[in-house]
């Protein structure tokens, strides 16, 4: 491999291969015009069944299956490997054109919501579920839910990109990654070994927001690494992913706006998880 010297000035001459190559551009705002659904109800979700989309759904499904009967969504499919995150109308929701975008209509004017974390909050606030009162419990939850936000981008587009995508293995970057994603396991098992779940004793939006990530990589589902990673040996964070995996909550987020396997592309209404 030749050493690359870098230009005085960076220019965006060639797609730079691997996968997800064909999205990434040097600029926001959007391509070309695209008119977003709108359903029947309140909340209209714009997503896609990645961990990412899967926090907000999990929350939605945990919400109606707590009884808040004015959690129910349309969750509609933005497929962003064909662009639809740059179409006018999503733009509109999320000037950053990533999944997850919540626009709620429940009140006199929508209110449009980006990046998940400020969504678990809107609508966690909403229905005064899964986040603390305490002020204790509170600082907490927002701890941990805020630690994801500037965390995972390590795990997904450090680690999870040099290692399952990247078009040549780099063993600089490689490394690299994976210590800050085997370091970041370790400050979930330091902290799951002393608290059940992330915030203390009970299950907040802090979980959600974590579960999708790091349980995703302790129980084997993302980019083919538990081995590599030797995701066993952080056992408090296996135990805490298994119990949260087991809620019928989880399973039921975890399949919309899913393409493939048994996901879910568009959910207007609990049976369309169900069947
Ligand atoms: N910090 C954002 C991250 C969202 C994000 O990275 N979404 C990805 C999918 S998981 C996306 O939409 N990517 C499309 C693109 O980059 O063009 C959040 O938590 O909402």
């Amino acid at each position: 491999m030749t050493e690359y010297v870098p230009p005085k000035v960076w220019t965006w001459a060639q797609p730079s291969g691997g996968e997800f190559a064909n999205i990434n551009r040097p600029i926001a705002g959007p391509t070309h015009e695209a008119t977003l659904p709108v359903g029947a109800h309140p909340l209209q979700l714009y997503s896609l069944g990645t961990p990412n989309g899967q926090k907000v759904t999990i929350l939605l499904e945990e919400l109606l299956a707590a009884g808040h009967v004015g959690a129910e969504y349309d969750a509609w499919l933005i497929d962003i490997r064909k662009g639809d995150q740059f179409g006018s109308d999503f733009v509109g929701i999320n000037p950053n054109s990533k999944i997850p975008a919540l626009l709620d209509r429940s009140g006199p004017e929508p209110i449009r919501v980006f990046e998940s974390g400020a969504i678990l909050t809107h609508l966690a606030e909403k229905f005064g579920a899964f986040l603390p009162a305490d002020p204790a419990g509170r600082a907490a939850c927002f701890s941990w839910l805020f630690w994801q936000m500037g965390s995972a981008p390590y795990l997904g587009g450090g680690f999870g990109h040099f290692y399952a995508y990247a078009p040549t293995k780099i063993e600089y970057a490689i490394d690299r990654f994976s210590m800050e994603a085997k370091r970041q396991l370790d400050v979930l098992n330091r902290r799951l070994a002393d608290s059940e779940y992330l915030a203390g004793a009970d299950y907040t939006i802090a979980d959600m927001a974590v579960f999708p990530w790091y349980g995703g990589l302790v129980l084997g589902r993302l980019y083919n690494a538990a081995e590599f990673l030797s995701v066993a040996d952080y056992t408090h964070v296996v135990r805490w992913a298994e119990a949260i995996d087991a809620r019928a909550a989880v399973k039921r987020g975890r399949r919309v706006n899913r393409i493939g396997d048994d996901g879910v592309t568009e959910r207007h209404k609990a049976s369309d998880i169900d069947v």
